[in-house]
């Protein structure tokens, strides 16, 4: 399913809850990647985000090339800065980071990447990026330099949000960062929820089925997982099932 029919879906089926497996390409080998290609097939996941907040290594080309010869799953790129675009990709989440007050992650990025996105047959999904202080300072806000929301402040959020969808971005990407000692809290989702009409993404520290299957409750329309199915990658399976039971009941319920 390309990712810019989420918006239409939105108004079509609304609740329904989708699955981003994320591919940070500094973490993973050639056969680690095919493993989860191959169960990613076997369960459903609806895109892969590929990306990181520092990419060291020079692997990402040659990631994405394993995914585009062995699945048919949409790559949407999550960069960091204008180095990370490959054309190669579905997409790209042209990320504001609207939480932070660093210009070059406003606008500065975005301008060195216009014309090479222009020239390109990328799809753009512009993002209003909002990182939330989950307990400890994460790769994302140390190295762009901004001062992520605090954890207990869903108000911020939701204004951030907003303004956001009134600058015109189409999606709303809460992030706890990788790893993150605890996810976004329900309430901080719900306050967004409540608050926009664009799709909401949600990851960071989403380690077990009940904290996806909270995220889903509070409004996220995306789950993003990387870290944990990195370490165990059994667990695409358990949020596979989770939202795939989600989605089941909503059709129940139709
Ligand atoms: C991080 O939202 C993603 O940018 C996913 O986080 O790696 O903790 O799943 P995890």
């Amino acid at each position: 399913m390309p990712f810019n029919n989420l918006c239409n879906r939105q108004q079509h089926e609304p609740g329904r809850k989708h699955f981003a497996l994320l591919i940070d390409p500094d973490n993973l080998d050639e056969a680690s990647c095919l493993n989860l290609l191959s169960l990613s097939e076997t369960h459903q996941v609806d895109f892969f985000f590929v990306g990181g907040s520092l990419i060291t290594t020079d692997n990402q080309a040659a990631i994405i090339k394993l995914i585009k010869e062995n699945s048919t799953i949409p790559v949407i790129l999550f960069p960091s800065n204008s180095l990370h675009i490959d054309k190669q990709a579905d997409g790209i989440l042209l990320l504001s980071l609207i939480s932070g007050r660093n210009p070059d992650f406003l606008i500065g990025q975005h301008v060195l990447s216009a014309p090479i996105l222009k020239a390109s047959e990328l799809q753009v999904y512009p993002t209003g990026y909002m990182l939330v202080d989950t307990g400890r300072q994460t790769t994302a806000s140390y190295m762009s330099g901004t001062t992520p929301i605090p954890y207990d402040k869903p108000a911020i959020a939701a204004c951030t949000a907003m303004a956001g969808e009134l600058l015109g971005l189409r999606y709303i990407y809460l992030d706890g960062g990788s790893g993150a000692m605890q996810p976004i809290s329900a309430d901080m989702i719900k306050a967004v929820r409540q608050s926009v009409e664009v799709p909401i993404i949600v990851g960071g520290g989403i380690n077990t089925a009940a904290k996806a299957r909270a995220a889903l409750e509070a409004g996220a329309d995306v789950i993003v997982v990387g870290n944990h199915i990195e370490k165990n990658p059994g667990f695409l399976a358990e949020v596979s099932h989770t939202i795939a039971s989600y989605n089941l009941a909503l059709d129940v319920h139709r």
